[in-house]
């Protein structure tokens, strides 16, 4: 496991630098909210998820919807290191005519099962799909990551009800909780807490763990044995892993000037290519 652990800490690193240099030569957004998932997102796609049937396009696929669909740089780049589409293509991201949009376009590169950035949808499409499954008896699971302020949309707490209603117990939900939103912190613009006990009065399953815990997030989602659907709390920080960038509200919408691309880059050492 230890193994495993350092294996995956390493790729966390190559897919925020090169998150790093797409952002800044493409000047888009976002750097924050997708640094804050990659951890998250590294578990899912390297340990958890049946990727060669999601590649295949399989009926028995696992589903992954990016429902905080503005974070889609680091899905584009995870999918790129697995090979679901040449790496050629992850260097049109954000140009016109390009297939790889500031947010997730269905169908524009094999592994995006669904047009998300709109926010508050993208569980809706996850609880559709999970109960698609329980109707045509499949067994994949299906797995969404949604922000903390995108909790403010009331399509959350419709899709929230809807899934325990329908015993939805093959859905998994990650919280990515950055305690940022556009505009400012979630806590000052529409507070959400106590979060976890309103998730539980919905009946939902519900885990809280450390969003850059590599191990915490692997145990968090391997061997799910739930009669309920699950949602994981991941306490996650804003830009993690450029110290002079974390947590400030201002890389929500900001790329890095020439400088502060340097500087940035300077945390991720020689080995990292
Ligand atoms: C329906 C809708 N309203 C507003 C926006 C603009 N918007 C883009 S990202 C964002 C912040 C979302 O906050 P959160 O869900 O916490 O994600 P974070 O960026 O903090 O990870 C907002 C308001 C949007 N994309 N969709």
């Amino acid at each position: 496991m230890k193994n495993k652990i350092n294996k995956l800490t390493f790729t966390s690193m190559e897919v925020r630098k090169k998150i790093l240099e797409l952002i800044t030569k493409s000047k888009s957004s976002h750097i924050g909210c997708a640094y804050s998932l990659v951890d998250i997102l590294i578990v899912l796609f390297y340990e958890i998820l049946n990727v060669n049937k999601i590649k295949s396009v399989s009926p028995d696929r696992d589903r992954f919807v990016l429902s905080k669909g503005h974070a889609c740089v680091a899905l584009y780049v995870i999918l790129s290191k697995l090979g679901f589409f040449n790496k050629k293509i992850l260097n049109t991201y954000y140009s016109n005519n390009g297939r790889l949009a500031g947010h997730p376009v269905f169908g524009s590169v094999p592994g995006i099962e669904a047009s998300t950035g709109s926010l508050g949808h993208g569980l809706s499409i996850a609880a559709g799909m999970a109960l698609s499954a329980k109707l045509d008896n499949k067994k994949y699971s299906v797995y969404t990551i949604i922000g903390d302020g995108e909790c403010d949309e009331g399509s959350i707490w419709e899709a929230a009800l809807f899934a325990t209603h329908h015993k939805l117990n093959n859905l998994t939900v990650i919280l990515d909780k950055n305690g940022f939103q556009g505009y400012g912190r979630t806590s000052d613009v529409l507070s959400l807490e106590p979060l976890r006990r309103k998730w539980e009065a919905f009946n939902w399953n519900v885990k809280e763990i450390d969003g850059h815990n590599i191990l915490q997030i692997y145990n968090s989602l391997a061997n799910i044995k739930s009669k309920k659907p699950l949602l994981i709390i991941a306490k996650t920080v804003h830009c993690k892993g450029i110290p002079f960038m974390e947590d400030s509200l201002m890389w929500h919408y900001r790329s890095p000037k020439e400088d502060e691309f340097k500087k940035a880059l300077c945390n991720f050492g020689d080995k990292i290519k």
